[in-house]
């Protein structure tokens, strides 16, 4: 039995010595062989041996050389998995082995804003340039602040325009930014000049101009003297400031219950240029529209306790994806939510 016992122990040592020296798969199996073999195998003999050993110690034989072999394996499967994450040697003997310094390498891409989010703050930093700021508000709206508060009284058919998702009776997901003008004038006093940006979301079957889920900008100003004038002027700078100065935009009358008067603002169909009749984003108008505007009407002003005697107001409610669209020139709305990382990457992710 001590006899046996120094055999394990000496081929212990003696397997730790040469597992130090295996360098490739062919060593490997060589070793694996020399102690594992299923006829010769140094381990494999021991078990032979066992035979031999007196009943009284063949039970404590028996493990010594079991723990070997689990050692011995256990060792052998480390290396393997060491030598298969090495990189492949130059000097490899096998083809595929060796490194080819010519291919290309792997890029690695960092993440990057998205490119509504590049366009949000491009929108944003033409307002902050004249002096705006910025306001946010919740998703999660009461009736009263998404309706109520905007001159829709309960059950006026305006309502039925916005697609609105209730969460329960009183409270939706947000139709409109148009929301935060509200909680903006409870909170502040004239002179305001704030733009609001934030998705908003509407019972819709998406189409290339229409989704369920999008994003707004909404700008107000309420001052002593604001004009229909400084509305024009400043949504037409706004609007040559993206897209250039040549860019046809035209205003027509309109209807919102929160202004009056109202208008929608067009621009012109920058996919078609008003020439395919059948263009899927213009429906072969020539025209887009991309934002609703007007003045505050007094009402909402009484709503917040703000005096419309003294102070008259005027805002907007821009679409951003909508216009996104115009300014990178995309026909198809679905491409911003995809998010296919070859639709993304052509916008600033590098
Ligand atoms: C409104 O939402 C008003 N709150 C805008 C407003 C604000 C008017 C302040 C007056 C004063 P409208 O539903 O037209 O209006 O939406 C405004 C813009 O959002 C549209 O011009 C369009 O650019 C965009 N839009 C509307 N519906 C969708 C949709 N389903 N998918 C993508 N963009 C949309």
């Amino acid at each position: 039995m001590a006899d046996l016992k120094d055999r394990v122990e000496g081929l212990r040592k003696a397997f730790e010595a040469e597992a130090l020296k295996v360098g490739d798969a062919k060593s490997l199996e060589e070793l694996r062989t020399a102690f594992l073999g299923r006829k010769k195998g140094h381990v494999t003999l021991l078990f032979e041996d066992l035979k031999t050993v007196p009943a009284e110690g063949k039970r404590e034989a028996g493990r010594l050389i079991n723990e070997l072999k689990e050692s011995v394996t256990v060792r052998l499967d480390a290396i393997e998995g060491q030598l298969s994450l090495a990189w492949p040697s130059v000097s490899g003997t096998s083809a595929e082995a060796k490194l080819d310094l010519t291919l290309p390498g792997r890029k690695k891409y960092v993440g990057a804003a998205h490119p509504l989010v590049l366009f949000q703050q491009e929108i944003e930093n033409v307002f902050l340039g004249m002096g705006f700021t910025i306001e946010e508000g919740p998703e999660i709206e009461t009736d009263y602040y998404n309706f109520e508060a905007l001159n829709f009284p309960p059950h006026h058919p305006a309502r039925d325009s916005w697609d609105t998702l209730y969460i329960k009776d009183d409270l939706l997901l947000r139709t409109h930014t148009s929301p935060v003008q509200i909680r903006v004038m409870e909170k502040k006093k004239p002179p305001i000049r704030i733009i609001i940006p934030g998705r908003v979301f509407r019972r819709e079957t998406p189409d290339p101009t229409h989704l369920p889920m999008f994003m707004q900008i909404e700008g107000l100003v309420v001052d002593e003297g604001a004009t229909f004038a400084h509305l024009k002027g400043t949504l037409e700078y706004f609007i040559r400031a993206l897209f250039g100065e040549k860019i046809k935009v035209r205003f027509r009358p309109s209807f919102f219950p929160f202004t009056e008067p109202s208008a929608e603002v067009d621009i012109e169909c920058i996919v078609c240029g008003g020439q395919d009749k059948s263009c899927r984003v213009c429906s072969g108008t020539g025209w887009k529209e991309i934002l609703g505007s007007g003045m505050v009407d007094p009402q909402v002003l009484k709503n917040v306790n703000i005096d419309p005697e003294k102070y008259s107001g005027w805002a907007f409610g821009l679409g951003i994806d909508r216009t996104a669209m115009f300014a990178y020139g995309i026909t198809e709305m679905r491409h911003f939510y995809e998010n296919d990382l070859r639709f993304i990457r052509q916008f600033g992710a590098k």
